[in-house]
């Protein structure tokens, strides 16, 4: 009687040990990497998102986050694992930041997250600028790049009038294209801020905070263009692509070509204004108003 519940025990034992080999549950987790965008990248109103995930039985579903929020229509229970963001009706701030990941399930809900991809949404924030009481002023700058354009987005506080005449925003944005202040117009070789004119041509009106700038790219008062310093004075180099500029708003967006520049890795940024009252008496802002920032040019915008 002993021996055979003894066998039986023995059987049953055998028979479980079975079963649960032939129906080992899975636990292995899906591995998932975004794979596309690139960490950093500035976006436009479109991206696509491509994902690579494996599993060792099948990667059942791949959900999408954007700043931790699921973006639930673009569960994607297809293996091919790509997600076409349109952010245009998002109301997302140009120059800010947004957190994409992903996760993973396979057939019995083990899950994984991706890596954290940082994007930019279409331009990169590199200056914000005081309100100064005259109007308008300066008061954001963002840059960006292609793979052969340097491309600028400057914004004032309240509008402008005409971009034909003085009412227009009357700028210039500054690039020392080697980083070198002992080149270019230095802040050495000029003595005040007296001129009306922004690339004064005696160098005498005004000191571009540290940099010493190679190039500038001036609107309006002195001739929308591209120059570049030479022996002591501003000498047109080309003309600028405005990508928008329009007369009664705030924002101007332009590109110039980065072989233009003799092709720079990095630059250092200041930019000034003038701006007129009705009794042609005039004031300048600076951004920043000291110092300077620095860009680096890396084609980081993917947009179109
Ligand atoms: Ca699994
Ligand atoms: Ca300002
Ligand atoms: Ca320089």
């Amino acid at each position: 009687m002993y021996n055979s519940l003894f066998k039986l025990f023995v059987l049953l034992m055998f028979i479980m040990v079975l079963g649960c080999e032939v129906g080992d549950p899975d636990t292995d987790q899906p591995e998932i990497t975004i794979i596309y965008p690139p960490t950093n990248t500035v976006i436009g109103d479109t991206i696509t998102i491509r994902v690579s995930a494996a599993d060792n039985d099948v990667v059942d579903l791949v959900e999408y986050y954007f700043n931790s929020k699921q973006e639930k229509s673009a569960d994607d229970f297809f293996q091919t694992f790509v997600y076409h963001w349109d952010l245009a009706e998002n109301n997302i701030e140009v120059g800010s930041q947004i957190t994409i990941f992903a996760k993973a399930f396979d057939r019995v809900q083990n899950e994984m997250i991706s890596n954290f991809v940082k994007v930019i949404y279409k331009w990169m924030s590199v200056i914000k600028d005081g309100d100064e009481s005259f109007n308008p002023n300066l008061s954001r700058v963002y840059m960006r790049s292609t793979s052969d354009k340097l491309q600028l987005r400057i914004e004032t506080n309240e509008d402008w009038g005409s971009i034909e005449d003085s009412t227009g925003i009357n700028c210039a944005i500054f690039l020392d294209t080697d980083q070198n202040n002992g080149t270019g117009l230095s802040p050495d070789t000029l003595d005040n801020m007296e001129g009306r004119r922004i690339l004064d041509k005696n160098r005498s009106s005004y000191s571009i905070n540290d940099i010493g700038a190679e190039y500038a790219i001036a609107l309006g008062i002195d001739g929308s263009g591209l120059y570049f310093w030479q022996d002591s004075v501003w000498l047109w180099q080309n003309s600028i692509n405005y990508l928008n500029f329009k007369n009664d708003t705030n924002i101007v967006e332009l590109e110039v070509n980065r072989s233009d520049l003799n092709n720079p890795a990095r630059v250092d940024v200041v930019v000034a204004s003038i701006t007129f009252d009705t009794r042609n008496r005039f004031y300048w802002d600076w951004a920043p108003d000291s110092l300077h920032v620095s860009y680096t040019i890396d084609s980081n915008y993917i947009g179109n």
